[in-house]
């Protein structure tokens, strides 16, 4: 089952935290602020070395002072007006982390909801690509976990999730 959790996802003592970056992977606000702030400086330098990241693709850093083994940094699209593919790059981001967690032995992984602040992606949409994605992939891992900052959001995700359970 995925599991929807609301809180901070930076608490989270899973084999990774994914982070929704920027395409720098050095940092930023929201969620990517917060989890650089709790990994400390050597996530920065560490990215560094990995030269960017378009969006779509994932890449793998340790997780430092984090209780996550490791971090994923993900880059979700900008929104538009949904006519620039943002869709498509939205489920790469999740699709790509998922693989890159598969290949590291990762076996319990946990998401933010990426590109629905800053980015401005209609959260209801990035709800279902997310969650169809990760119960996709939720039999290849012990643990896949939604982690929504907000009440609201956290309830939007029991929804979604329920209406595509049938529920
Ligand atoms: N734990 C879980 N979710 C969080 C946390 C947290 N500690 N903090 C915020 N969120 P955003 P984006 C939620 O803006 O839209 C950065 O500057 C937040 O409520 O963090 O992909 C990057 O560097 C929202 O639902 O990411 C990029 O430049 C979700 O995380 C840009 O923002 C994503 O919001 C990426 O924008």
């Amino acid at each position: 089952m995925v599991e929807i959790v609301q809180g901070d996802i930076t608490t989270l003592d899973v084999d990774a935290i994914v982070n929704a970056a920027n395409p720098s992977l050095l940092g930023g606000g929201g969620v990517d602020g917060a989890i650089h702030r709790a990994a400390g400086p050597r996530l920065r330098e560490y990215n560094k070395t990995l030269g960017g990241c378009p969006p779509g693709e994932a890449r793998l850093s340790p997780g430092f002072d984090l209780p996550a083994r490791h971090v994923i940094s993900t880059v979700g699209p900008v929104w538009h007006a949904g006519d620039q593919g943002e869709a498509q790059v939205l489920e790469n981001a999740y699709r790509n982390s998922l693989e890159l967690a598969l290949a590291n032995g990762i076996r319990s992984i946990a998401f933010p909801a990426i590109s629905t602040g800053v980015y401005g992606y209609p959260k209801e949409q990035a709800a279902r690509i997310a969650l169809r994605v990760m119960k996709e992939y939720e039999p290849k891992f012990d643990r896949i976990i939604a982690v929504l900052h907000s009440p609201e959001d956290y309830e939007r995700y029991r929804r979604v999730l329920a209406e595509m359970d049938g529920g």
